[in-house]
């Protein structure tokens, strides 16, 4: 492993829809501070990290500082110390002019400076064959510079996914029943709702291992799609309309309920750190590109029949049903466990990153 000391970053993130660019863009600085780095985070809607981030917005997180981006009116380029790596969250498109005045080819200590895309979490086979791989500009002011494009992904080949440093300890302190007590006590099972609008939603309130579930259902799209539900929901069953709440907090629900359903890619790398039995909605494309995508994912799980096949049902998709009995939901439940603890002996996201860098900065030109 390359040598990395502390490094002065510029991570940009446009907010397209939803809360996911923001989300992961927050995650990665946040960590990437507690690593000893320095980081701005541009952002050009940071309305999200008002919730998710409490602190981030007044007097900030330490070693990370939350700048207005402001993308949509070209703007000079800020006159600002340089930066040593330029992250360019999802292929957001930095203009050039600000690119050349944040990242000089070189770091004033001579190595080169590393500017990179962070992509979005796929499981297709394409992802290892793509991370680390470089994207020389050929034309314009930037000619010469290459972009290196980062992959996360679920395998060693790839870039792996976002985990805290402390994620093991924090869990290891965390009480479930203190949680579920601190949120109105109920002895049926926990079921955590942050979706889009899910075919196969009000088929899953029916069964019956979740008759008697408390469910516990996000802010927004969410609760949109959950109040033209109401009918097919059991009367033993009881609902919490939540608040949106901090990553922390919303980390924790995860860990204290016994069903996960999420969607889009942060909230699905925390149902797996979480371990819990999960179901995953894929953020829906036109093209069904979200179908290829669920199946990798579930090859690469490994999915047993029966969660395959509500899987693929919680994302438009047909497949026959098995009922969800509590056998069933303990099989989901252990699948995830062991999801986890293959995904916790390798090294995580921001561990890859940091060698990532060391080692562009090692070699000789950029
Ligand atoms: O919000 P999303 O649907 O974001 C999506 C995806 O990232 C998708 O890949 C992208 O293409 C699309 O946006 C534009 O789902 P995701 O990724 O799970 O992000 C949600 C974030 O919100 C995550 O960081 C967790 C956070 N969150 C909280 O912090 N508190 C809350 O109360 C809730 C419900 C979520």
């Amino acid at each position: 492993m390359a040598s990395l000391g502390a490094l002065r970053w510029d991570v940009f993130c446009h907010v397209v829809d939803n809360w996911g660019d923001a989300g992961v863009a927050w995650r990665l600085c946040r960590q990437l501070a507690g690593a000893g780095q320095r980081v701005r985070l541009w952002i050009d809607d940071p309305a999200p990290l008002t919730w998710m981030a409490p602190r981030a917005l007044e007097g900030g997180h330490p070693g990370v500082e939350v700048r207005a981006w402001p993308r949509a009116t070209p703007a000079p380029p800020p006159v600002l110390p340089a930066a040593d790596v330029l992250v360019e969250a999802f292929g957001c498109h930095i203009p050039q002019d600000w690119v050349q005045a944040l990242l000089p080819p070189r770091a004033a200590d001579g190595a080169p400076t590393v500017w990179l895309n962070l992509e979005y979490l796929s499981a297709e086979a394409w992802v290892e064959r793509s991370h680390g791989l470089p994207s020389p500009v050929l034309h314009g002011a930037l000619q010469g510079r290459t972009k290196w494009f980062f992959f996360p992904g679920f395998t060693p080949a790839t870039g792996g996914l976002l985990r805290e440093a402390d994620l093991l300890a924090r869990q290891a302190a965390f009480d479930p029943q203190d949680w579920r007590r601190a949120h109105g006590a109920h002895d049926g099972p926990w079921v955590s709702v942050f979706t889009y609008e899910p075919p196969a939603l009000a088929e899953l309130l029916r069964q019956p291992a979740l008759q008697r579930a408390h469910w516990m259902v996000a802010a927004g799209r969410s609760q949109a799609h959950w109040a033209q539900l109401a009918p097919a929901l059991p009367a033993t069953a009881r609902v919490t309309l939540t608040q949106p709440v901090s990553q922390d907090a919303f980390d924790e629900r995860l860990w204290a309920c016994d069903l996960n359903l999420v969607r889009g890619e942060d909230s699905l790398v925390r149902a797996l750190w979480a371990g819990q039995a999960f179901l995953w909605q894929l953020y829906p494309q036109d093209d069904h590109a979200h179908h290829t995508k669920l199946q990798a994912f579930l090859d690469w799980a490994q999915a047993p029949a029966g969660w395959a096949a509500w899987m693929r049902t919680f994302n438009g998709m047909t497949a026959p049903l098995p009922p969800l009995d509590a056998r069933e939901l303990a099989c989901w439940r252990e699948v995830a466990a062991d999801l986890r603890q293959r995904l916790l002996a390798q090294d995580s996201l921001l561990q890859r990153l940091l060698d990532f860098v060391a080692s562009r900065r090692a070699a000789s030109s950029t």
